[in-house]
């Protein structure tokens, strides 16, 4: 059975592009594949945060997850900090790293631009994120198009270690939905839909956004000025496209039958009321799932201590086994 490693950084509301990029892969593969799901807060000291805001978000984010369909009988999930192999891996894979490739990243890039005081972290997020996958053998990595070149570089940086110290570490395969594995900021076409940025105003659905919330959030998305519903690469028509593709993710239709949809519609009013609605319906049972495991903090912490566990057993051994190659002396 092949395995799978995904996460999510606790940085923010999860968002429409978390639940069509990351999740709804993540629960659809669940009964073929053997599955381990990680909230990386980690990762998520990397950028400006409040500690108080992490622990919220970090069990709200448990809370989304669980609702969603991550069922704790055919998957694993857990918390990044609460299996210290991660951080102990990381040192170890730190030291085989070329420091080149890690500032040849487009996020760190990006990033980096953007925050005032840059930490080490940052530069290293990608190295973490190699042990996150590589500890447990994934096969696989369920992401959304802005994580695939992290993914590559755990695969290089398996590649190394297995060069230095004899074959040890899968080289991971990075799995990219083919519909909407970029979905847009809604205030900027041209900037994907991100947590961080989803406080500013229309940028972002938040999956437990409320109808109405939604419903605003889609009325004042960007558009053109042509007037023409319809599915296109052309940059300046980037917002329909984006609604389009939204739709297209969650009724799972072809691209025609998407258009015919809209074959009636008045104007861009219309589309936007008719893509509000669908995500509306998606969204809701989630928001209102999310409630009870809300509702009882005790149970939804002993199910992140059962997960952690099970993650533990499959960790552990491996970081063992990779100190060993690396020459330590193990175990006393
Ligand atoms: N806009 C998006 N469209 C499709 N997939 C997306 N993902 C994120 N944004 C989109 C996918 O969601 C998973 C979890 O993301 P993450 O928390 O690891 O970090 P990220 O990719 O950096 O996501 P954000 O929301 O933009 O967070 P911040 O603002 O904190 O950086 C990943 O599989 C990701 O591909």
């Amino acid at each position: 059975m092949k395995r799978v490693f995904s996460g999510i950084q606790p940085t923010g509301e999860p968002h429409l592009g978390n639940y069509l990029g990351a999740f709804r892969q993540w629960v659809e593969g669940q009964d073929q594949k053997e599955n381990f799901f990680c909230i990386v807060d980690l990762h998520s000291l990397t950028a400006p945060y409040d500690p108080e805001g992490l622990r919220e978000r970090t069990r709200k984010l448990a809370a989304v997850l669980f609702a969603v369909g991550i069922s704790p009988e055919k998957s694993t999930l857990f918390i990044q900090s609460h299996v210290s192999a991660h951080a102990e891996a990381c040192w170890l894979l730190n030291c085989i790293t070329p420091i080149g490739w890690l500032q040849k990243m487009t996020q760190f890039k990006e990033k980096f631009t953007k925050q005032e005081s840059v930490g080490m972290g940052l530069l290293d997020y990608p190295v973490l994120m190699a042990c996150d996958i590589l500890l447990y053998d994934a096969d696989e990595v369920p992401v959304g198009d802005d994580q695939k070149q992290h993914v590559e570089l755990a695969r290089n940086i398996a590649g190394r270690f297995n060069h230095l110290y004899g074959d040890f570490f899968v080289p991971p395969e990075p799995v990219i939905p083919k519909i909407a594995a970029r979905v847009m900021g809604l205030d900027d076409p041209a900037t994907k839909m991100s947590k961080s940025a989803a406080s500013i105003r229309g940028h972002a659905i938040g999956v437990l956004d409320d109808p109405k919330e939604i419903e605003r959030s889609f009325k004042r998305a960007k558009t053109d000025l042509f007037n023409e519903i319809r599915f296109s690469d052309d940059q300046e028509r980037a917002g329909v496209n984006n609604l389009l593709s939204i739709y297209q993710a969650i009724t799972g239709k072809g691209r025609e039958e998407v258009e015919a949809d809209f074959a009636n519609a008045r104007g861009y009013g219309d589309l936007k009321m008719g893509v509000a609605e669908i995500v509306i319906e998606a969204l809701r049972p989630i928001r209102e799932e999310s409630d009870k495991y809300l509702n009882d903090p005790v149970a939804l912490d002993t199910m992140l201590a059962k997960g952690a566990e099970q993650a533990r057993e499959v960790a552990m051994p491996k970081l063992r086994e990779m100190q060993e190659k690396m020459g330590l002396l193990v175990g006393m």
